[in-house]
C-alpha cells in the first residue's frame, strides 16, 4: 500500500505527478503547510523533519523528493520513468539533487528570507538575492532543454515531474518565465500528459490559470 503526504502547489508535486504517472493505486494525504499541519504531532511522527512529501510504502516511510521519484521509477520499471542504464540513471539522479539542493533551496530564501536572518533589515537583501539566483536555475533549466524534449533528452523521466514544479515557482514569483522558450515548450508538453493534468487540477495550480 502506498500513500503519499503531499501539499498542493509544493515541492510534493513532483512526487505527486511521478506516481500518477506510475499508474499505481495509492492514497493522498493533503497536509496543508499555510495551516501548519507539517508541524502536528500526527505529522511528525511520519515525518520527524516536518516537511513534505513522504511516502508511506507498507507502513515505511521514504522522504526527499530525489529518493522518492527514484524508489518510484525503479519499482514501476514497465512505465520506463528513469534510464537503465547505470550512468544516464546517475545522470538523472544528479539532476534531481541539484532541484533539492540548489534550485529549491534559493526559492525558499526568496520565499521564506526570515529563515535565513533573523536581522529584519537583512531580509529584504536575503530575499531579492533568493530570486535572482532562482532566476538563473531556471535560465539554466531553460538551456539544459534546448533541443531536447525531457530533461533527459528524448524520453520523459521522473526529473521532468520534478521540473515542471520550479516553472509555477517562477509564475508564482512573477518572473518573466514566459521568456523561457524551451521552458514554456517543455511546460506545455507535460500539460498534455494525462497524469500531469489531473494532478495539478487536483491541486488547482497556477499553471492551469
Ligand atoms: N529536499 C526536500 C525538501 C522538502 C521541503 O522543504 N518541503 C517543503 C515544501 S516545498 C516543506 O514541507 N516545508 C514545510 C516547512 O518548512 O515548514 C525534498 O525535496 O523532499
Amino acid at each position: 500500500m502506498l500513500t503519499l503526504y503531499f501539499c498542493p502547489g509544493a515541492c510534493s508535486t513532483a512526487s505527486h505527478i511521478a506516481i500518477e504517472e506510475t499508474g499505481a493505486q495509492y492514497a493522498e494525504k493533503p497536509i496543508f503547510l499555510p495551516k501548519g499541519e507539517q508541524k502536528t504531532a500526527e505529522y511528525l511522527k511520519i515525518n520527524p523533519r516536518g516537511k513534505v512529501p513522504a511516502l508511506d510504502v507498507d507502513g515505511k516511510i521514504l522522504t526527499e523528493n530525489t529518493a522518492i521519484l527514484t524508489y518510484l521509477a525503479t519499482t514501476f520499471p514497465a512505465k520506463n520513468l528513469l534510464p537503465t542504464d547505470p550512468f544516464e540513471q546517475a545522470r538523472g539522479i544528479s539532476t534531481m539533487a541539484w532541484f533539492s539542493n540548489i534550485v529549491h533551496p534559493a526559492y525558499t530564501h526568496y520565499m521564506r528570507p526570515e529563515r535565513f536572518s533573523p536581522d529584519a533589515a537583512a531580509q529584504p537583501g536575503v530575499k531579492e538575492t533568493g530570486k535572482k539566483t532562482f532566476w538563473a536555475h531556471l535560465q539554466e533549466i531553460d538551456t539544459l532543454l534546448a533541443g531536447n524534449d525531457w530533461m533527459m533528452g528524448k524520453d520523459f523521466s521522473v526529473v521532468d515531474c520534478y521540473a515542471l514544479v520550479f516553472y509555477g515557482w517562477g509564475v508564482r514569483a512573477e518572473l518573466p518565465v514566459k521568456e523561457l522558450a524551451n521552458y514554456t515548450a517543455f511546460k506545455d508538453r507535460m500539460l498534455k500528459r494525462p497524469a500531469v493534468n489531473k494532478v495539478l487540477v487536483a491541486e488547482e495550480s497556477v499553471l492551469l490559470k
